[in-house]
């Protein structure tokens, strides 16, 4: 059995990206809940990973830390449910756009935070509390990113590639940070970000961070 430890659900969006993979591929798994920036929370996470963060999965005697690395590692475990799309230029786009996002956006990290229990009206460049500019052209890139994926989709799925992949799980918690700022977006944008909040797995996941009791100020906006 799989173990799968990750941070508040609330406010963990790396911890989401393998747990939402999981699911969409029905993976069963054990779940370790480590509560981050409380108590002796380096600790308890010390005990699975060296690198001191959230998400790690442990798979018998292999750990995996670091979200990319631990998808990657799904996608070659399972070889009947593949992570990345099987034609080559649709494969090489899906890497591409996930390590982008894996690396980048760091304008909408610092200032979107995720946050699945609020959502708070857009702040428009202009406005006394706008937020920078750098985040209108980050979500620019992104609304031409999933264009892009899904012009080489295959199927009628509502993925980034017609079927789920590695892609859609680096983006979900992308569609919160979306929805819970009121980022206006074009019409392409904002079905994939209905479709992605209205499945099961990310329902499921909204009703575990609104349970939690944990509030955490440095991620409130
Ligand atoms: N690049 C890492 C980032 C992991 C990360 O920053 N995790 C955060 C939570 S979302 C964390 O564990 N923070 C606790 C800490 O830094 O002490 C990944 O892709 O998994």
């Amino acid at each position: 059995m799989l173990t799968l430890v990750i941070g508040n659900k609330n406010y963990s969006s790396w911890s989401l990206r393998p747990w939402i993979y999981l699911k969409q591929r029905g993976i069963a798994f054990d779940e370790v809940n480590v509560s981050l920036y409380q108590g002796d929370y380096k600790a308890q996470l010390a005990r699975y990973t060296p690198a001191g963060k959230v998400p790690v999965l442990v798979d018998g005697a292999a750990t995996v830390w670091d979200s990319l690395a631990i998808l990657e590692h799904l996608s070659e475990r399972y070889p009947d449910k593949p992570g990345w799309p099987a034609a080559p230029r649709a494969r090489a786009l899906a890497r591409s756009v996930s390590a982008e996002m894996h690396a980048g956006f760091q304008a909408l990290r610092q200032n979107l935070c995720m946050n699945v229990r609020k959502v708070y009206p857009w702040r428009p460049v202009g406005a006394a509390n706008a937020w920078p500019p750098e985040v209108s052209t980050e979500v620019a890139r992104i609304e031409a990113a999933w264009e892009q994926c899904r012009a080489l989709r295959s199927g009628d799925g509502p993925f980034l590639f017609g079927q789920y992949s590695i892609a859609d799980a680096m983006y979900a918690p992308v569609a919160w940070r979306l929805q819970g700022y009121s980022v206006p977006l074009g019409p392409g944008a904002t079905a994939y970000v209905e479709a992605m909040l209205a499945l099961p797995a990310m329902r499921e996941w909204q009703a575990a961070a609104v349970a939690e009791p944990i509030t955490l100020p440095q991620f409130e906006r």
